[in-house]
């Protein structure tokens, strides 16, 4: 069997040059590839915009399939700052002690259903599940919904064969309308009734605003649990002697946890929009273009990262950029780093090895490069210890 590896495809270009360009639907996009470029391009909001047109800075851009501003995700500071003041405690709340103890028993639930199965593909029977479910915890909402949400599948806006699918994409947004509309305000209950209570810069939030905030919830954090979730599973496969040692030396799992995120890099790149002609990387950028921050070739810089394409458990210096860079950093990151952390632990305790049956790869295409960002199926046997 082919052994699984997450390869680096920018490495030439980004030594060589530091950029790289692609077509993405007749807007093109120029890449930037190093990770100090990554770091100087995320945290310079004003030359590189967030918030220009919705869909637009994402690759592959969504423009012809919404028109609601993802938020805080599609604004920029200043008022991307206040609406952070109103989610960052929120998204907080994967550190109290009853959210941890309740995604614990769900894993553990979860791992012992794949205990008992012959073979399982780890993408719908697994990550698919473990992701749907523990949403429902940072929504607080009833783990029933959960149902609902794997019935979608992988990707929200994204089918097999149709990689923008509008008619998909319109499931989640009449979900979401209707949701809110069923909700009323309350600080105390779930997601939707604590932003139909809340007030930024002294206003309530509008209906749409608050739908934005929900489609990234639910689209922003889906794939990237299941590719961190699937990849996970897939290494420990491979290097069975890794589950061992975290369960010998608990104590490096938070380290782990960074690397395998930086090494499997579950978000490839995301872009911004130029706001006036400027230059990155010696290359020339003309005002209203796309750039992309590759936080996957950001993360396998040589001239930051020791032995880049190695996982090194217990890497101690690990400025990774998984969930990005400044201002807009990973909202929720906390929430998926519990789900690492509580994933790690279960299969430690309760699973001897894992065999891989057969697997098809999802791979990207991105210009002339060609990324494994994690699996379209992953059939394994699971064994306990
Ligand atoms: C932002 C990656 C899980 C919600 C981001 C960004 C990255 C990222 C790279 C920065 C985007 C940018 O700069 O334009 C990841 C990875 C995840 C993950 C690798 C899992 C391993 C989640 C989850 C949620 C979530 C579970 C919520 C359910 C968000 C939100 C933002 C964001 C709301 C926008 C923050 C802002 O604009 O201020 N994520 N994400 N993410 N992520 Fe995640
Ligand atoms: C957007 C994006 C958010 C986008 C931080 O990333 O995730 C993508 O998977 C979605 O397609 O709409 O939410």
């Amino acid at each position: 069997m082919k052994k699984y590896q997450s390869s680096d495809p920018f490495k030439d270009a980004r030594v060589t040059s530091g950029c790289a360009h692609m077509n993405d639907q007749d807007d093109p996009v120029t890449m930037i590839l190093r990770l100090k470029d990554v770091r100087k391009t995320a945290h310079n909001w004003k030359t590189f915009q967030s918030g220009a047109t919705p869909g637009r800075i994402v690759i592959p851009s969504e423009v012809n399939i919404r028109d609601t501003r993802q938020i805080p995700f599609e604004v920029d500071p200043p008022l991307h700052g206040s609406f952070r003041s109103l989610l960052d405690p929120w998204f907080k709340r994967p550190l109290e002690e009853h959210y941890q103890e309740t995604l614990a028993q769900q894993v553990n639930a979860l791992v012992d259903d794949v205990l008992k199965a012959e073979s399982i593909d780890v993408v719908e029977d697994f990550a698919l599940c473990l992701q749907s479910r523990a949403l429902t915890l940072l929504l607080n909402t009833d783990v029933g919904e959960a149902d609902t949400w794997i019935s979608w599948g992988t990707h929200v806006f994204r089918s097999e064969d149709d990689p923008l699918d509008g008619d998909k994409a319109a499931i989640l947004y009449d979900y979401i309308d209707e949701k809110i509309q069923a909700s009323s305000p309350n600080p105390e209950g779930d997601l939707y009734s604590v932003l139909l209570a809340a007030e930024v810069e002294g206003k309530k939030l509008t209906h749409e605003e608050i739908k934005g905030i929900m489609i990234l919830t639910f689209a922003g954090g889906r794939d990237t649990v299941i590719n961190a979730v699937t990849n996970t599973i897939s290494y420990f496969a491979q290097h069975p002697e890794s589950l061992d040692r975290l369960r010998m030396e608990p104590d490096i799992i938070g380290r782990a946890i960074e690397e395998l995120i930086r090494y499997f890099t579950p978000l490839t790149q995301m872009g911004r929009v130029v706001t006036q002609d400027t230059q990155v990387c010696e290359h020339a950028i003309k005002a209203d273009s796309r750039v992309s921050l590759c936080w996957a070739s950001a993360n396998r810089d040589e001239s930051v990262f020791e032995s880049p394409n190695d996982v090194i458990l217990d890497r101690k210096l690990n400025p990774h950029v998984s969930f990005g860079f400044s201002h807009h950093n990973c909202l929720g990151a906390t929430h998926a780093r519990q789900i690492m952390r509580v994933l790690i632990e279960t299969l430690v305790a309760k699973v001897g090895s894992i065999d891989i049956i057969d697997f098809e790869e999802n791979i990207e295409s991105l210009g002339e490069f060609e990324r494994k960002v994690g699996f379209h199926q992953l059939n394994v046997n699971i064994h306990p210890r």
